[in-house]
C-alpha cells in the first residue's frame, strides 16, 4: 500500500510517493483476515510524514479493493479483522442466497458478475455469528478508515455497487433485496458520490500526525479500480481499458448498463464508475498467479526476479502451455506454479518446464483473457473498440502489453502504472475545482504521464487458436 501526495491543475498532475506499507493478510485457524489497523497505522504514518514535509495538504482521499468490509457494533467498536475475500468461507455459499433471489434476478437489480466473493456472500457466510448479530454499521475498507480519521459515517458509491446489495439503475443500496435476503438494512449508511465531502481530521489524528483539524477528507472514487478508470488516458471515444494489478479488470466505460441474459451467461459486471458512468467489465484473475508464483520460488530460495524472468520468457516457446486465469483453482494463496502444473496435467498438456516457462504460461494465458473479455464487452455493448488503454502495474511489463495488443490484434497504449492514485487526486482536485470534467481530466492524465504504445503484430490465427484451446473462444482454428 502507499500513501501519495499529488497536485493537479492548470497542466499540471503529478504525484510523489510519501509512504509505503506492506499490506500482509494474516491465516488465522479458521479463517483469512485482513490487517486493518496495520493499515490505518499505515495511513496515520504516512499522513505524518505529509505534515513533516510540506506542513499542510488541501484534502486527503482514501481508495482500495472492493467487497470486503468491517463492522462497528453500537458503540462505534470494530468487530474483528475483516475477513480477506480469498478466505474460502463463501464456497458454497452461492446456492443459499439464490433460493431467496434466484441469481437471473439478483444480477437484473445489481448488474453485477457473479464473483463468490461479493460481499453479498460473505453476509450470507456469516450469517447467524454472533459477529453480525451485535453489528449496527457495515464500512467498506475505504469507508473504514475514512471514518477513522473523520468520525464520519457514509457508503462511497463506487464501491458499494461491488457489494451486490446496490440497485445498479437506482444508484442505491437495495432495501428490497436487502429484506428479502434477511440482511439488515440498518446497516448500510447513506451513500456518498465521488467529490462528496467526508469530513475533516478528527483531533486526535491531527494530533497523531501533525495536520491540522482543518484537513478536508474527500471521498473519492473509492474502489481502486473506479479511480484507475476515471484516469485512463483516453482522449477519443471507442476506448477500452485493462486495469491491470493483482486482477485484469478488462471493460468498456458505459453511460447505460449492460443487463441482459447474454451478459449474465458471459459474467459481465456494471459496477458504478465516476458520474454515474458503469463500468462495463469483467474480472481476470491477473498477475496475481504471477506475483503468487514468484512468492513461491523466493520461499523455496529459488531466483525470483521479474526482470531476467520475463526476458526469458520472451524467448520462451509460444503457447506451449496455457490456462484459464480464472480457473477456481488459482484464487487461493499458495503454491502457484503446482496449480499451474496441475491445470495442464488436467487439460492433457505438457505443463511448463521451467520458471521463464511458467511466466510465459501466465502472460500469454492473461493476454488471452484480455482478448476473449474485450471482444465479448464490444459484442455485448455494442461497441467498436479502435484502442485499449493498459493501466496500473501491469502496464510496467513490457511483455504483457505487446502479447495484449498481439492477442487482441489493436494497439495497445500502456500507462500511466499509477492510474489509480491519479484518479484518486482528480477527483479531489475536481471536487477543489481544479480541474474540469471527465473528459478533461482524461486529457490531463494524456498530455502529463508518460504513455508507450504497442501496434499488434502477427496474426490473429495463432490466438484465436490457442483461445480455443482453453475454452475460451469457441470452435477452433480459425
Ligand atoms: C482490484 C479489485 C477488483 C475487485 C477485487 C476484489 O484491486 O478492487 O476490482 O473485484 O479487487
Amino acid at each position: 500500500m502507499a500513501g501519495r501526495v499529488g497536485r493537479a491543475g492548470a497542466g499540471t498532475l503529478d504525484l510523489t510517493e510519501v509512504h509505503r506499507f506492506p499490506n500482509r493478510p494474516v491465516r488465522l485457524p479458521d479463517s483469512l483476515r485482513w490487517d486493518v489497523l496495520a493499515l490505518y497505522q499505515g495511513v496515520l504514518d504516512g499522513l505524518g510524514r505529509v505534515a513533516r514535509t510540506y506542513g499542510g495538504i488541501a484534502s486527503v482521499g482514501i481508495d482500495s479493493w472492493a467487497v470486503d468490509y468491517g463492522l462497528l457494533d453500537a458503540d462505534g467498536q470494530l468487530l474483528g479483522n475483516p475477513h480477506h475475500y480469498r478466505d474460502s468461507r463463501t464456497e458454497g455459499v452461492g446456492e443459499r442466497v439464490w433460493e431467496r433471489v434466484p441469481a437471473d434476478e439478483l444480477y437484473r437489480i445489481t448488474g453485477l458478475q457473479h464473483l463468490a466473493f461479493n460481499t453479498v456472500f460473505q453476509l450470507a457466510s456469516a450469517s447467524g455469528s454472533a459477529q453480525l448479530a451485535g453489528a449496527r454499521t457495515l464500512l467498506m475498507i475505504p469507508d473504514l478508515l475514512t471514518h477513522w480519521l473523520t468520525g464520519s459515517v457514509g457508503a462511497e458509491a463506487t464501491n458499494a455497487s461491488t457489494t451486490g446489495l446496490f440497485d445498479a439503475r437506482a444508484g442505491d443500496w437495495s432495501a428490497a433485496l436487502m429484506g428479502r435476503l434477511g440482511i439488515d438494512r440498518g446497516l448500510f449508511p447513506p451513500i456518498r458520490r465521488p467529490g462528496d465531502a467526508a469530513g475533516t481530521l478528527l483531533p486526535c489524528v491531527a494530533a497523531e500526525t501533525g495536520l491540522p483539524e482543518s484537513t478536508r477528507v474527500t471521498a473519492v472514487a473509492s474502489h481502486d479500480t473506479a479511480s484507475a478508470v476515471a484516469a485512463v488516458p483516453a482522449t477519443e471515444p471507442g476506448f477500452a481499458y485493462v486495469s491491470c494489478g493483482t486482477w485484469s479488470l478488462a471493460g468498456l466505460e458505459l453511460t447505460r448498463p449492460v443487463v441482459t441474459e447474454a451478459s449474465r451467461a458471459a459474467n459481465f459486471t456494471n459496477e458504478l464508475g465516476l458520474d454515474g458512468s458503469y463500468r462495463f467489465l469483467r474480472n481476470i484473475m491477473g498477475l496475481w498467479l504471477l506475483s503468487e508464483s514468484l512468492r513461491t520460488w523466493s520461499d523455496r530460495g529459488l531466483p525470483a526476479d521479474l526482470a531476467p524472468l520475463t526476458e526469458r520468457a520472451a524467448r520462451s516457446r509460444p503457447f506451449a502451455a496455457l490456462v484459464d486465469p480464472d480457473d477456481p483453482s488459482f484464487l487461493a494463496p499458495g503454491d502457484m506454479p503446482s496449480r499451474i502444473a496441475a491445470y495442464c496435467a488436467r487439460t492433457g498438456q505438457q505443463p511448463p518446464d521451467d520458471r521463464a516457462a511458467t511466466v510465459r504460461c501466465i502472460l500469454e494465458s492473461l493476454a488471452l483473457a484480455h482478448r476473449a473479455t474485450l471482444r465479448t464487452a464490444a459484442e455485448l455493448s455494442g461497441t467498436e473498440i479502435r484502442v485499449v488503454h493498459l493501466v496500473g502495474g501491469g502496464s510496467r511489463n513490457a511483455l504483457l502489453c505487446q502479447l495484449t495488443a498481439d492477442a487482441t490484434g489493436l494497439p495497445v497504449v500502456a500507462g500511466p502504472a499509477e492510474a489509480t492514485a491519479l484518479g484518486n487526486i482528480l477527483v479531489q482536485a475536481r471536487a477543489d475545482g481544479l480541474v474540469g470534467d471527465r473528459p478533461e481530466m482524461r486529457q490531463l492524465v494524456a498530455r502529463t504521464q508518460r504513455l508507450r504504445r504497442y501496434e499488434p503484430r502477427g496474426d490473429g490465427r495463432a490466438w484465436s487458436a490457442a483461445a480455443a484451446r482453453i475454452g475460451l473462444e469457441p470452435g477452433g482454428p480459425a
